[in-house]
Formats: structure tokens, C-alpha cells, sequence
């Protein structure tokens, strides 16, 4: 990062000098078209007058609930123009989630895919006064605002490396999303450490990620990363299911691949079942969201003759700052540290260690929580960041995840807050206690268990109602895949859940059931 001089995300990949190098090149892949850095620039400047339409100024927040699309990047960048705040919503949440981050952000403009409306409750209600709402109608998208002029008088920012760009929401311990604040110079500095030291992306690359745009991982592998080699991104607004991913390899031919454990697993029981899986035109396989079960590292390696790029990274760091290499990579290790960031395992008084609580620091780190001043504080302090993760160190470098020293943990790349799953399982009248853990199942990847005191006798079926109960309150990864009923929870002297027991009883006698 330079400090002080001026710095704009929309010139830094769309700039004049940046559109006379790469103008003519495709940028995006998407719904049969192809729409090359121009085309972007042209969307971008429309949805720029757009926003201004709606009086966005300096430091409003933008909220973006889009599918991924060339929508979504222009609108992302736009508002980097004006000196805005993106604010990338989860397209997977439940509207309650959705209206916490509206309110939570004072969104001062939200544009959303028609699909994604509320419709009994509509989000504008949860917008402050004087806030806008724009649609985009998701099946006739007209792509492009070549020719819909919009008024003029744009004023453009005056914006540096350290001026607020985006605000990322991730669920951690609490359950309640959080603002996760970056910086204009965030992404660029992304870009040097992760994208062309470890994957050395070039304009040759086409990309595509399973995981999506508002997740910092699919942001970095389809926004910055691409977008900054001059590459082409490979957009889907679809469900990534196995099929769709097999088909988007044999049309589209990809060069690298980005996605989470559990799609990886996907892919490989698809081939498995007999399904077609051209994976001829990858050089490049990333995963990350949480660990890869060296299993599936195994399975991968022989099956596509690929090693899987496993890589650690965070909403607060922005991407992956620990990670395996090409011709290195070693199953079951997140790898050796990304050139630009430092990492230090240490014990609870902050000794460095073998095994214990991984702290991070480099310059993509996350300027704070949004309005959460405490929690920054505590999470953040001489500038390294507590990831909440518990990791051993080897002799040689190499950091291997142990799980997180909180209770949350992930499914499907997604956070899974004990604390909320409890709280919907009480909500239902037979519950008396409750304890949700992650159990690992045959395929060696995490799903949530629960286990259940109830209160009168058991009827038949009470453990598929409570899965629907959940289901019907919650985003449906969050539902306990099983639940077992107990006489008495486990607690310590102090009256805590001793979720640890109750993990190491799912770990012994689930597998055969998950
Ligand atoms: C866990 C991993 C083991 C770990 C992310 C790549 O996942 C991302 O960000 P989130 O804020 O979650 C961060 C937490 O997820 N985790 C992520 N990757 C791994 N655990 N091995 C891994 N390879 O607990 C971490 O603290 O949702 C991933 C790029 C950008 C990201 N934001």
C-alpha cells in the first residue's frame, strides 16, 4: 500500500491506461455471452449514474443481494467510484438475517435480484429513511447500459489506500452477523501476495469459483484476482451442484478452479456414480472455507492428477494467508505462510508454541467491525489478528488446522453457530435442552449434530420433526443432520454445556449413521 497518494478501486482495474492494455479482452463468461473489459467499463459508468441517481455520496452503503453476475461487479465497482461502501449480502440467508445486515449497515441504497425480494415483508422497510431500492429483474436481465443514459454530474470521489470500500458480513461466535470493514488498498495487496506469488494468474487464465461473490473467497477468486491479471471469470448465478459444475468444465473450459471441500467431495462422488468430469483444461485447484480432509486431497490427486491448493483464509484477512504451493502441497496442512503476511501459533499468555491459537498480521487485514469497536479491539491488537483458530506449527513451516478454540464451525464452507441451532431447537415446545457440535462424517467433513433432553415421552418421528423445525426457522446447512435424545446433558460446575464430551461421543459412534 502507498499511503496518502490517491487510489481508486475502479481505476485500479478499470482505469483508462488499464482499458487501453486489456479493452478488447473478455472479462466475463456469462449466460452464452461474452462481455470483454470495455463492455464492463460501459456497465460499470452506467450503474455509476444510477447510484448517483439515487444520491449516493461519499461513505453511504451500497447493499448488493445479486446472484453472481457482471450486475453484481459493476454495481461493486461503482460505488468504489464514488467513494461508496459495497455491501455484499449472502444470497443463502433468511430474510431476518438479510434485514439485520440492511439495518445494521444503514444501507442508504439496496439493489436486489427480483428473485431475492421479500415478499411479505419487503427489505425497504428495514432501509433507513430516505433509502432506495433497485431491481433487477433476474431472468431478462438487460445486460449492459449501453444507450440507457443516465443523468449526469457524477461527483467522483477523492479516495486513497485507506479510504472504507467494503463491508463483508460474516456470522461468527455470537451468531449475529458482523461487519467485516476493507480498505480501497485491501484487494490490490490480495492480489500481490495470494494471487501472483502463490497462483501466478495471467490474462491466460479462465477462472471460475464455486463459491460466490459475497463471500471474501469468491470475491477475491472472481473479482480481484481475475480482474487484475486481465483473465477470464466464468459467472453462474445457478446452484453450484456437481452437474452444473461438470457441465461449466466441458463448455467452458476452465484454467483454475476454486471452490470448498465439501464441492470437491461432490464432484468426485459424481464421477464416481458414472457422471462425465472433463477436467482436462485446470492447471490450478484451490480450495479453502475449512479444512481438506486429506481423503479428498488423495482422491483428487489420483483421480484428476491435480494436487488441491488448500489454502486458510479469513473474512478479516480478506483471502488466504496460509497455503500449500504447486509441487508442495501436502495433504491435510493449510501450508506454510503467504509472502506479505506473518503468522504466529501461540499459547493463552502469547508465547509462541507448537500448538495453539493462530494470529495473523499483514496489510489486507480488516480495518474493524462495523459500529463493533469492542469487538475490534479484542480481536485485533498490535496489529495481529486472533483467528479463532487453534493450529499446530511444524519444524518445517508447515501450519496444520486442529479446530477453532470457540464452538463454531463450519459446514459446507458455512458457519454454523451452535448458539443459533440451540436457539431454534428450544423454540420448539418437546425441547428441553439442547447441544449442537460438529460431528464428522464418513467423507470426513463437518455437519452438525444435536442432542436433545425432552420433556415428556418421545413420540415417533419427534427427530425428523425437529430437523424440519430447524429447517423452517434457519438456513437449511444450520439443521442438525441427526439428532439424539439424552437423560441429561453433560455440564461443568459452572453450568456450561461440555460440548467437548459430546463431541468426542459423536466422533466415536456416528460414522456409520451420517
Ligand atoms: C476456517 C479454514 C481450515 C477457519 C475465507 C478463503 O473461509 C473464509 O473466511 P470466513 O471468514 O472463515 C474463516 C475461518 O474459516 N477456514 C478457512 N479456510 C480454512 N480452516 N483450513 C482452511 N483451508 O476457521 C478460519 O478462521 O468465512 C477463505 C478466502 C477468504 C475467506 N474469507
Amino acid at each position: 500500500m502507498i499511503p496518502d497518494s490517491s487510489f481508486n478501486l475502479f481505476d485500479y482495474f478499470l482505469g483508462d491506461d488499464k482499458l487501453a492494455e486489456i479493452g478488447s479482452r473478455t472479462a466475463f463468461e456469462f449466460r452464452g455471452r461474452r462481455i470483454s473489459y470495455r463492455d464492463l467499463r460501459g456497465e460499470t459508468d452506467h450503474w455509476t449514474r444510477r447510484l448517483t441517481a439515487c444520491a449516493v455520496a461519499e461513505g453511504d452503503r451500497v447493499a448488493i443481494l445479486l446472484f453472481d453476475s457482471p450486475e453484481f461487479i459493476a454495481c461493486f465497482l461503482a460505488a468504489a467510484k464514488l467513494g461508496a461502501i459495497a455491501v455484499p449480502i449472502n444470497t443463502f440467508l433468511p430474510a431476518e438475517d438479510v434485514a439485520f445486515i440492511l439495518s445494521d449497515s444503514g444501507a442508504r441504497l439496496l439493489i436486489i435480484e427480483s428473485e431475492l425480494q421479500n415478499k411479505g415483508d419487503p427489505y425497504d422497510s428495514r432501509l433507513p429513511a430516505n433509502s432506495a431500492t433497485l431491481v433487477i429483474e433476474t431472468e431478462s436481465r438487460s445486460l449492459l447500459g449501453e444507450g440507457l443514459e443516465g443523468p449526469s454530474g457524477i461527483v467522483e470521489a477523492s479516495t486513497k489506500s485507506e479510504t472504507s470500500a467494503f463491508l463483508l458480513y460474516t456470522s461468527g461466535s455470537t451468531g449475529a452477523p458482523k461487519g467485516v470493514l476493507h480498505l480501497h488498498g485491501s484487494i490490490p495487496d490480495t492480489v500481490e501476495s495470494y494471487s501472483k506469488s502463490v497462483l501466478g494468474l495471467t490474462n491466460k487464465d479462465r477462472v471460475y469459483s464455486s463459491s460466490r461473490l459475497f463471500f471474501a473467497y469468491g470475491l477475491g477468486n472472481s473479482l480481484s484476482f481475475p480482474l487484475a491479471a486481465g483473465a477470464t471469470v466464468i459467472l453462474d448465478s445457478g446452484r453450484a451442484t456437481p452437474e452444473r459444475i461438470a457441465a461449466l468444465f466441458a463448455e467452458q473450459k476452465p484454467t483454475a478452479f476454486f471452490g470448498v471441500p465439501a464441492v470437491y467431495l461432490s464432484l468426485l462422488e459424481h464421477r464416481a456414480k458414472g457422471g462425465e468430469l472433463d477436467t482436462s483444461s485446470l492447471r490450478l485447484c484451490v480450495s479453502a472455507g475449512e479444512a481438506l480432509p486429506p481423503r479428498i486431497f488423495e482422491d483428487w490427486n489420483r483421480e484428476v492428477g491435480l494436487p488441491i491448493l488448500d489454502g486458510i483464509g479469513s473474512t478479516e484477512m480478506l483471502h488466504i494467508f496460509i497455503s500449500n504451493r504447486e509441487g508442495e502441497a501436502r495433504a491435510g496442512s493449510s501450508g506454510t505462510v503467504v509472502p506479505g503476511y506473518a503468522a504466529r501459533v501461540v499459547d493463552d499468555q502469547g508465547s509462541d508454541c507448537e500448538l495453539g491459537n493462530l494470529w495473523v498480521r499483514g496489510s489486507s487485514a480488516t480495518a474493524g467491525y462495523w459500529n463493533r469497536p469492542d469487538l475490534t479491539r479484542e480481536t485485533i491488537q498490535d496489529g495481529w489478528v486472533r483467528t479463532g483458530d487453534v493450529y499446530r506449527l511444524d519444524t518445517e513451516g508447515f501450519f496444520y488446522h486442529v479446530g477453532r478454540s470457540d464452538d463454531c464451525f463450519k459446514v459446507r464452507g458455512l458457519w454454523v453457530s451452535p448458539i443459533e441451532v440451540e436457539a431454534a431447537l428450544l423454540a420448539h415446545e418437546a425441547v428441553a435442552e439442547a447441544a449442537v457440535v460438529s460431528a464428522i462424517g464418513q467423507d470426513g467433513l463437518a455437519t452438525a449434530r444435536a442432542y436433545v433432553v425432552i420433556r415428556a415421552e418421545k413420540q415417533e418421528g419427534l427427530a425428523d420433526e425437529l430437523i424440519g423445525f430447524v429447517r423452517s426457522r434457519l438456513a437449511a446447512y444450520k439443521a442438525p443432520s441427526r439428532i439424539d435424545f439424552i437423560d441429561e446433558m453433560p455440564r461443568t460446575a459452572t453450568g456450561k454445556i461440555q460440548r467437548f464430551r459430546l463431541r468426542a461421543a459423536s466422533n466415536l459412534s456416528g460414522v456409520q449413521n451420517d
